[in-house]
C-alpha cells in the first residue's frame, strides 16, 4: 500500500489533551492515523543554521517530521511572503499586501530547503500531499529533484479574482509551479472558478474534460473538494465532562441570559470588527434586549509579529472596550472579549452553550468553526448558526442565517432573528445542517481528494489489500 507523505509549513503533534489549533492539525491526525505515512514541516522553531536535520516523532499513531528554520528564513518567508503578501492577498485585502523582493526570495529559498530535506525521505510508491499557500513552489523543486511520484496540492484559502492576483509581481510564474503536481484541490466551485480564470486568461492555459487544465507540456485536475471536521470525535467531545462542565459554568455565569458566541483566530480576515459593530447595531435597534444577551469572543492572538495584526488587535481592544462603557450596567456587560485559546472539549461546552453562533468572516477558505458550532449541538435545543455568505462554509450551509458581515444592519436582523427562531424551526435547520457535518466530514474530504490524486479503483485496490 502507497504511504501517503502530508508536506505543510506547519506540523503539530497530537497531544493527548487534544489542545491542537488550527483547522489543518485537527484534519492531519485523523487523515493520518487511518492512512500509514509521515507529516513533515516547520517545527515553529528556530535555529542558528540551517541544517536539515530531520526530528522524527510518532505519537498516538501519526508520525511526524520536522525541521527547524533559522531566523532569515522565518522572516522572509513566513512572516513575510506568506503572511503579509499572500495572506492578505488571496483574502481580497490589497491594501495589507506588502509586495517586497526579499520576501519572495526567503520563500523560494525555504522552499528549496524543504525539498532539500524530504526528498530522502520520498520512497518509489508514495503519494505525495502538499498543503496551503506556504508551499506552492513545493511540487515544483521535488521534480526538479527527480520525484515522479503522484502528487498532490490543496488550496486551504479562497483563490482571489484574476485582477487582484495580478498585482502580485511574478504571479504567473508562482501560479506556474503548480501545474508540477498532479491534482489541485480548492475548498469550493468559487475558488476553482477563480482559479481557471486566471491560468486561463492569463497564462493561456487550456480546459480539457473532468478537470483537466492543460499548460505547455503539463497537465492537472484541478477539484472542489470541501474539508470537513472530525465530526464524531466533535460529538464526543461535546458530550464529555470537561464540556458539561464548562457548559454549566457558562449557563451559571449567564444568569438565564442568551449567550452569542464567536471562535476565531485574532485575524483581520475574521471579521470581528464588523462582527462587534453588528452587535451593537442589535443593541441599538433591540434595546428591550439589552441585558438579555450578551456576546462571549473569543480569538487567541496569532501572527504577532505582523504589524496588520498588532493593529487589528489594538482595534478590537478599543472597541470592545468602547462599547461596553457606552452600553454595560452595574450587573451586565455586552462583551466578553477573551484573547486566549481553550482546549477542544472546553470549546464543545462553550458552543453546546450558546443559543447563537456567529460567524462572520470577511473572507474565509472553509470555516471549519461553523461546522464545529454545528456538532456540538444538543439534538433536541439546538442553537442558530449565523454565517458569511463569504465563508466557502456558506455553500454547503445554506440553513444557517447567512449574511453579508460588511453590514451592521444586516447582522443585527440576522441576531434578532436567530434569538426569535422558534424550537421547530431551529430543529429543521440543524438536522439538515448536522446531516451535511456527518456525511462530509473530515475522513470524506481526504478520501475525495486522494481518491482522485491515486486514482479511485487503485485506492479501492489499496483499501481491499490493507483490509
Ligand atoms: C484555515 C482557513 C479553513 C480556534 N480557537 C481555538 C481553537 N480554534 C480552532 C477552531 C478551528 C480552527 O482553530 C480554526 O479553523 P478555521 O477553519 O475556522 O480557520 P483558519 O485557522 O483560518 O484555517 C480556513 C481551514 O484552514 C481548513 O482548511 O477552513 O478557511 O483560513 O478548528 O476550533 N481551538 C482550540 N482552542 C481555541 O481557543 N483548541
Amino acid at each position: 500500500m502507497s504511504r501517503l507523505i502530508v508536506i505543510s509549513n506547519r506540523v503539530s503533534a497530537p497531544s493527548a489533551q487534544g489542545g491542537a489549533q488550527g483547522g489543518l492539525a485537527v484534519a492531519f491526525q485523523a487523515a493520518l492515523r487511518e492512512f500509514k505515512g509521515i507529516w513533515f514541516g516547520w517545527s515553529g522553531e528556530r535555529t542558528d543554521e540551517f541544517t536539515g536535520n530531520i526530528n522524527f516523532q510518532r505519537n498516538e499513531g501519526v508520525t511526524t517530521a520536522t525541521v527547524d528554520l533559522e531566523e532569515q528564513d522565518i522572516d522572509e518567508y513566513y512572516n513575510g511572503y506568506a503572511n503579509r503578501t499572500l495572506w492578505p492577498l488571496f483574502h481580497y485585502r490589497i491594501d495589507l499586501a506588502e509586495f517586497e523582493r526579499g520576501f519572495a526570495d526567503g520563500y523560494q529559498r525555504v522552499n528549496e530547503r524543504f525539498a532539500d530535506t524530504v526528498r530522502p525521505l520520498i520512497e518509489g510508491d508514495d503519494v505525495i500531499w502538499v498543503q496551503d499557500y506556504h508551499m506552492i513552489p513545493l511540487g515544483q523543486e521535488l521534480r526538479q529533484r527527480g520525484c515522479e511520484n503522484r502528487m498532490g496540492f490543496f488550496l486551504h484559502i479562497p483563490w482571489p479574482p484574476r485582477r487582484l492576483l495580478s498585482s502580485l509581481p511574478q504571479a504567473a510564474e508562482l501560479v506556474a509551479t503548480l501545474f508540477a503536481y498532479d491534482v489541485i484541490g480548492f475548498h469550493t466551485e468559487e475558488w476553482l472558478d477563480a482559479f481557471r480564470d486566471y491560468v486561463v486568461n492569463e497564462m493561456g492555459a487550456v480546459l480539457g474534460d473532468d478537470g483537466e487544465i492543460r499548460l505547455g507540456d503539463r497537465t492537472v485536475i484541478a477539484i472542489a473538494c470541501p474539508i470537513g471536521i472530525d465530526t464524531k470525535e466533535f460529538v464526543a467531545a461535546a458530550a464529555s465532562p470537561t464540556a458539561r462542565l464548562t457548559y454549566r459554568r457558562i449557563r451559571d455565569s449567564a444568569d438565564g441570559r442568551d449567550l452569542i458566541v464567536g471562535v476565531d483566530r485574532l485575524d483581520y480576515s475574521k471579521g470581528l470588527e464588523e462582527r462587534f459593530l453588528g452587535y451593537e447595531r442589535f443593541l441599538i435597534d433591540h434595546p428591550e434586549q439589552r441585558k438579555e444577551v450578551f456576546l462571549l469572543q473569543i480569538a487567541p492572538p496569532s501572527r504577532g509579529e505582523v504589524g496588520s495584526y498588532q493593529h487589528i488587535r489594538a482595534q478590537l481592544e478599543s472597541l470592545s472596550g468602547r462599547i461596553n462603557g457606552a452600553y454595560a450596567d452595574i450587573d451586565w456587560v455586552p462583551i466578553r472579549y477573551v484573547n486566549q485559546g481553550f482546549p477542544r472539549p472546553v470549546l464543545a461546552g462553550i458552543y453546546r452553550a450558546a443559543r447563537v453562533g456567529l460567524v462572520t468572516p470577511l473572507r474565509d477558505g472553509m470555516n471549519l468553526v461553523a461546522k464545529e458550532y454545528i456538532a456540538a449541538q444538543d439534538p433536541e435545543d439546538p442553537g442558530v448558526l449565523i454565517l458569511s455568505r463569504f465563508a466557502g462554509a456558506a455553500l454547503q450551509m445554506e440553513e444557517a442565517v447567512l449574511v453579508n458581515p460588511y453590514s451592521a444592519e444586516e447582522l443585527s436582523d440576522a441576531i434578532a432573528t436567530a434569538l426569535a427562531m422558534p424550537k421547530a424551526e431551529r430543529l429543521r435547520r440543524w438536522r439538515i445542517l448536522m446531516d451535511s457535518v456527518e456525511k462530509e466530514d473530515v475522513l470524506w474530504w481526504r478520501k475525495r481528494f486522494t481518491d482522485v490524486l491515486i486514482g479511485e479503483d487503485e485506492a479501492e485496490a489499496e483499501s481491499a489489500e490493507a483490509q
